[in-house]
């Protein structure tokens, strides 16, 4: 499943995981070809659902559109709602030859309601396309690999005709009290008025309402929900509490027999995040952040993300005595959000605006948002998500630059007050004014200061902590390339040591100053690069791993454990 948990009870879910016929479409014909009316069939190969198609050694290069076809089958007529969890990069979903979704963005889910059909089978046409250009998020020539295809998981559920679309909680904390308030969206696809109960329950305390929608109308709701003696979230006790949107009762006027019956089930932390001036706070307490940077990728999966891979990595990442991932640089798999929600540690997620600069800042900035709220939406309640970051080393210095994050943020805190906002500076930050900052509850400062550059870090840090000493600051990227099983004598560059060396020096300074509240290294496993990068990534790989991309652990790998496991 594409959770560790159940969604739901009421529904019938599958996953429509396996094999689906494939066919890349380098000439780009299959729309006028009509492939969703009549797909080729014949010329078609097999292809596993959910990976990247890169992960195939048959299209280990291909970038372009590319067509996938399954059949699925009803026993009974009904509405059958598909969540798409991922598609790289860009889609377009067709049933029974109709288009049914569009939806651009590789690690945001989105949804196709296709209703009223007859039992028996139907046909699931897919066309995907992983071109990166300018101004697509990320762009073209970023410094990971552009996996595509259906890499996350397709969950099929039957709905009926008044069903929850949409449940959103948010929660104020008085002491160990909650005052909880969910959002919900009741859809009523039928031509009638339906007035269903709509119990919301958190925990063992719950609220019954009836709730009237009218025939092919949405109804959005909120209901209170009072929670006494909570235990919260704390990354040392992670306590979690289920929270369910319910539909019950029948219909009131004597026309109809019909039961509503549907559920949608999450989970939720209670905790409290802050910043006192240098601290970032997790319920009152200060917290240092001790994190790597995480990519979704994997030589035997690409950017798809097998439950095993998921568990293990984080396993890894403790081990080490990290307490925090910084989900570098785009939404996360749901389910290692979930694992991440389980295991109490502390997450900031990113959208893709990678290296933006000036010229493409403006063109960005609607596809920024609409992922920004995407993500939210979705990730709203993992209590381990502590900061949403809004860019990664984008030209911060340009006006336009400043101006869409300051929007950006904006728009995060319409939706959403119970994290922090950051975005990431770009290495060469010199201490000149940075107006992004401004808009940033604590600053997340990438620098390669003995890597990319000679300079010192001290004084580097002394710099920023001069002109931005009232908030904290994470040092979100340093690290080092070091090609595997590369060892020298002398520890010059590229080797295991060097790497090693330059991480322990840089933590050990980043645990003495009181001015930084914690660091993420760059990065947890060697990941593909863009093919554009190969001349200075060696094995076409970001080598900045502390385990390769295998998970071997490199020299800096047992360095950082020593300095930060407690068992080490
Ligand atoms: C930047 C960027 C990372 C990675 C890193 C590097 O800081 O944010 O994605 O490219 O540089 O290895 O150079």
């Amino acid at each position: 499943m594409h959770r560790t948990f159940e969604t739901t009870t009421e529904r019938r879910q599958r996953t429509l995981d396996g094999p689906w016929e494939f066919l890349t479409d380098p000439a780009d014909e299959g729309r006028e070809d009509e492939y969703y009316e009549s797909f080729p069939t014949e010329e078609a190969d097999r292809i596993s659902v959910p990976s990247s198609w890169n992960a195939h050694a048959e299209y280990a290069d291909y970038v372009g559109p590319a067509w996938y076809r399954r059949t699925v089958d009803i026993r009974e007529p009904g509405s059958l709602l598909f969540t798409f969890h991922g598609v790289a990069r860009e889609a377009t979903v067709y049933i029974d030859g109709e288009e049914v979704a569009g939806h651009e963005g590789a690690y945001t889910p989105f949804t196709a309601l296709a209703r009223d059909l007859d039992a028996g089978e139907h046909e699931l046409v897919v066309r995907a396309d992983n071109t990166r250009t300018e101004t697509t998020l990320p762009h073209e020539d970023a410094d990971w690999f552009p996996h595509g295809g259906i890499h996350r998981e397709v969950v099929v559920e039957t709905v009926p005709s008044v069903y929850l679309r949409d449940l959103a909680v948010e929660y104020d904390l008085y002491g160990d009290e909650a005052a909880v308030e969910a959002e919900v969206t009741l859809h009523n696809t039928g031509a009638r008025p339906a007035e269903p109960d709509l119990t919301v329950s958190v925990g063992d305390a719950s609220v019954t309402e009836s709730v009237e929608v009218y025939g092919m109308d949405a109804r959005t709701t909120t209901l209170a929900v009072d929670v006494p003696d909570i235990d919260r979230w704390d990354p040392e006790d992670p306590t979690l509490y289920e929270v369910e949107a319910r539909l019950s009762g029948e219909q009131a006027d004597e026309r109809e027999d019909e039961v509503f019956a549907d559920d949608l089930r999450d989970r939720i932390g209670f905790r409290a995040v802050s910043t006192n001036g240098r601290e970032i706070l997790v319920n009152g307490e200060p917290v240092e952040i001790a994190g790597v940077n995480r990519h979704e990728d994997h030589p035997e999966w690409g950017s798809a993300q097998p439950l095993r891979v998921q568990e293990r990595d984080l396993e890894i990442v403790q081990r080490a005595g990290c307490n925090a991932v910084r989900c570098s640089h785009y939404p996360n798999h749901p389910r290692f959000l979930d694992l991440c929600d389980e295991e109490g540690v502390l997450v900031v997620e990113e959208i893709p605006m990678w290296q933006v600069d000036e010229s493409s800042v403006v063109a960005c900035k609607e596809p920024a948002q609409r992922v920004l709220m995407a993500m939210i939406e979705r990730d709203r309640h993992h209590p381990s998500i502590f900061a949403w970051s809004l860019s990664n080393e984008c030209a911060n210095e340009a006006p336009t630059v400043s101006e869409v994050t300051r929007k950006l943020k904006w728009a995060a805190d319409g939706v959403d007050g119970s994290r922090l906002i950051t975005a990431a500076s770009n290495t060469d930050w010199e201490g000149e004014t940075d107006e992004v900052f401004e808009v940033c509850d604590f600053l997340s400062v990438n620098a390669y200061w003995g890597w990319y550059r000679d300079g010192d870090w001290g004084e580097f840090l002394d710099g920023i902590a001069e002109k931005y000493g009232e908030k904290p600051v994470v040092v979100t990227e340093f690290g080092a390339g070091a090609v595997p099983g590369d060892r020298t004598h002398e520890g010059r560059k590229w080797s295991e040591s060097y790497q090693a060396d330059l991480i322990a020096d840089c933590v050990d300074l980043f645990r003495e100053r009181d001015d930084v509240a914690g660091f993420a290294v760059w990065q947890f496993c060697d990941t593909l690069t863009d093919p554009s990068q190969a001349m200075t990534r060696p094995r076409t790989r970001n080598n900045k791993g502390i385990v390769d991309e295998y998970r071997r652990p490199k020299e800096a790998y047992h360095t950082l454990r020593e300095r930060l496991a407690d068992d080490a």
